[in-house]
């Protein structure tokens, strides 16, 4: 990846280097022009989540830690955005869970799917796979098309940063979905089993480091954990954070 042309004294460092990384990525061919505007979304959600990692994310990524290790066959789906902002840690996640990392492109271009997965490859992942004759039949865009040895397999599917309709349709067929997003309005946010309302930035490096930590944990242990789980109730306490933060600044 280029330099990232920003000063590290600068109060906004973290947030401009992020968006650095994108521009460069969209002008490497990896990063779609529609990916910034969506990071932009994510943005303004992590202004209003106050750009930390609250208990309820954290409690979303110990039992999706949980339920990626008990998977018998999970898989990471990767998109533009992702591809540039953590794709170090995103490979790291793949071996330690022995997933299958597969590349999903709302932006139809297989262009970019190559580069992404040249760039993959570069940087160390074994197995890529690309969407290929598999279809989701519910599905009217570019998100309906997924792999024949990824996703059509999978019993859990990581699926960051998406607002779709594609989280629904897989739940349809039997598989848990693993959302992070930074709007738990979105429609991927409010369908996924678990939805991490996290910067994915954030999230995945304390992903990583709880699926080191509870793969010494007895399976019996992950299974409550999972079973106990409330999806709703993490959305719920993502908006209510939101509303508080906002209306203590309003009585401020
Ligand atoms: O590379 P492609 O063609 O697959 O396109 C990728 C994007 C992200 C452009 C595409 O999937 C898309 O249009 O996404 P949406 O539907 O806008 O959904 C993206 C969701 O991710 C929004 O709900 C954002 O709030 C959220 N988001 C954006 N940046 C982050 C984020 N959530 C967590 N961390 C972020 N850094």
């Amino acid at each position: 990846m280029a330099k990232i042309a920003v000063s590290r004294s600068h109060p906004r460092y973290l947030s401009l280097f992020y968006r650095d990384m994108l521009a460069n990525g969209v002008k490497k061919g990896l990063t779609s022009l529609q990916g910034l505007t969506a990071h932009g979304r994510g943005e303004a959600f992590d202004y209003l989540i106050g750009e930390k990692t609250c208990q309820f994310a954290l409690s979303a990524i110990k039992t999706a830690s949980a339920m990626l290790i008990l998977a018998k066959y999970p898989v990471l789906s990767i998109n533009g955005n992702t591809s540039v902002l953590i794709p170090k840690e995103y490979i790291q996640l793949a071996k330690l869970l022995d997933a299958k990392l597969e590349i999903n492109l709302f932006h139809k271009s297989s262009v970019r799917e190559q580069k992404i997965l040249n760039y993959f490859k570069h940087l160390g992942a074994k197995e890529v796979f690309l969407a290929d004759t598999v279809q989701i039949t519910t599905i009217k865009s570019n998100r309906r098309k997924i792999s024949s040895k990824g996703q059509a397999k999978a019993d859990v599917i990581l699926i960051p940063l998406e607002d779709g309709d594609r989280t629904q349709a897989l739940i349809s067929l039997g598989k848990k979905v693993i959302t992070i997003d930074l709007n738990p309005l979105s429609r991927t946010a409010q369908k996924a089993t678990i939805t991490i309302i996290d910067n994915i930035v954030r999230a995945i490096p304390i992903l990583v480091e709880t699926i080191r930590i509870f793969q010494h944990y007895p399976r019996k242990q992950l299974l409550e954990m999972v079973q106990k789980y409330d999806n709703s109730t993490v959305i719920s306490q993502a908006l209510a954070h939101i509303d508080s933060r906002l209306n203590l600044l309003i009585s401020k």
